[in-house]
């Protein structure tokens, strides 16, 4: 097997570029579905499901949990902080190169050393940054959004941009302009704001109307200075409803588009729709991107799943193919990603030790969307299922259902029209339509 490495030295040792074998390949190394250069619908698999390594899960949590120690011992580990995030660059855009995803996505602080103080901050993440740009012209690997960690640290514990001490908003506004600053230095496609802890734990210290004007204030002086260094890419807003906080601002996706419109910010910022977050808020991930089709605000796919009976943000690896051809159906509908991907925000298993096990995990994923799209793919093809669900409304697509949908029915005319109306009882064909898609699935 050939080896690959960029730097000095490869760290998955005897896994060489994971390769398309078809269905029937028993190699756990290998793609049964993801084929990057298939065509589907004139464009490259590749195109369509644009996928992202999230730098924070693979490369950083050692399986560390509330109970328990690191699990996962990675060999690119240095005492000095410089060193490792160097070695650490090093092993990603390995990883990332060997399983072909096109992106990759990064906090500040999973790429860069973190400092109390705020001039090796800055320091180092612009050399950090400087070896990045490096590493992605070697090999081709694309930043898809970078963001700032303001949940980790003692200070965000009040929150970072909601903080009641204005002192805090200060140091977040340097993370954010230094990550925008390396963002337009990478040629980043996006710029994620995830508020962990932009959220409240008891409304009895919280003033959450001040404390969401705050935030409003925050993202449009961010926005304003991203578009004046050069900043083309899309914003985002990561809707989830909880965890760390008891209650989160950006709620859901509904939540996080009435509050772009409110502060006049639809023109810059979409959302990054994250499946667990969606299943955490009461919503199916579906649910949460339909949302965002629905208002032009479909922005960037955290790629994951969680687990029925927890509820809780358990960010595995998406394996359910329901759910991905769902998923990938609206986003075929919205006419793909654009700026966006599928950054699998998802992490392997704290007992799942062994390096060979991140692949493993990211192939499935990459596999679950590549059926989930051909399976999309089938569904508008056959287009029984758009016909069933236009037919529906036929009622408005003639007669005075049009009149109404053009807003030319009052009230009382409507009533009239009531009066004569002899409504009938027509099936929603629900149970049919489930059993097709299981037909375009199996068949
Ligand atoms: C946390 C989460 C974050 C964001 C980026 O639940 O999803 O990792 O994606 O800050
Ligand atoms: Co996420």
């Amino acid at each position: 097997m050939d080896t690959y490495f960029v730097g000095n030295q490869e760290y998955f040792k005897g896994i060489g570029k994971i390769a398309y074998e078809g269905p029937k390949s028993d190699n756990p190394l290998a793609f049964k579905f993801y084929d990057p250069k298939k065509i589907v619908r004139g464009k490259t698999m590749e195109d369509h499901l644009r996928f992202s390594v999230a730098y924070w899960h693979s490369f950083c949590a050692d399986g560390t949990d509330p109970f328990g120690k690191a699990t996962m011992h990675f060999p690119w580990k240095h005492d000095d902080p410089m060193q490792n995030a160097r070695n650490k660059a090093e092993a990603a855009f390995e990883f990332i190169t060997k399983l072909g995803a096109p992106f990759y996505a990064f906090h500040d602080v999973d790429a860069s050393p973190d400092s109390e103080s705020a001039a090796e901050y800055e320091k180092n993440y612009l050399e950090i940054a400087a070896y990045l740009k490096r590493l992605q012209d070697e090999t081709g690997v694309r930043l898809l959004w970078n963001t700032s960690n303001l949940f980790s640290h003692p200070r965000y514990m009040n929150g970072a941009a909601t903080n009641p001490d204005f002192s805090v908003l200060g140091r977040a506004a340097l993370q954010v302009k230094t990550s925008l600053d390396v963002n337009v230095m990478l040629g980043g496609s996006g710029y994620t704001f995830w508020g962990g802890r932009e959220g409240y734990m008891t409304l009895w210290n919280t003033d959450t109307k001040r404390e969401e004007e705050h935030l409003g204030t925050f993202l449009r002086i961010a926005r304003d200075y991203g578009r004046k260094i050069g900043f083309k890419g899309t914003f985002y807003i990561e809707p989830k409803p909880m965890e760390p906080s008891k209650h989160q601002y950006d709620f859901d996706a509904a939540t996080a588009i009435a509050f772009i419109r409110k502060y006049g910010l639809e023109n810059d910022f979409k959302c990054n729709i994250e499946n667990n977050h969606a299943t955490l808020a009461g919503h199916s991930f579906a649910h949460d991107l339909q949302v965002c089709v629905d208002n032009g605000m479909l922005g960037s796919v955290d790629a994951n799943q969680g687990d029925a009976q927890n509820g809780w943000d358990t960010d595995e690896f998406p394996t359910n193919v329901y759910e991905t051809t769902e998923a990938m159906l609206i986003i075929l509908r919205n006419g793909g990603l654009h700026n966006g991907g599928l950054n699998f925000d998802a992490k392997r298993r704290r007992n799942s030790t062994e390096l060979a096990d991140l692949f493993i995990a990211h192939i499935g994923g990459m596999d679950a969307f590549a059926l989930g799209l051909l399976t999309a793919d089938k569904i508008l093809a056959d287009g029984k299922i758009d016909a069933m669900k236009k037919s529906r409304y036929a009622s408005f697509d003639g007669g005075d259902g049009v009149l109404y949908e053009k807003g030319l029915i009052d009230l009382v005319k409507l009533a009239d029209l009531g009066r004569k109306a002899q409504p009938k009882d027509i099936s929603g064909k629900q149970e049919l339509l489930y059993n097709l898609v299981n037909q375009y699935l199996f068949s």
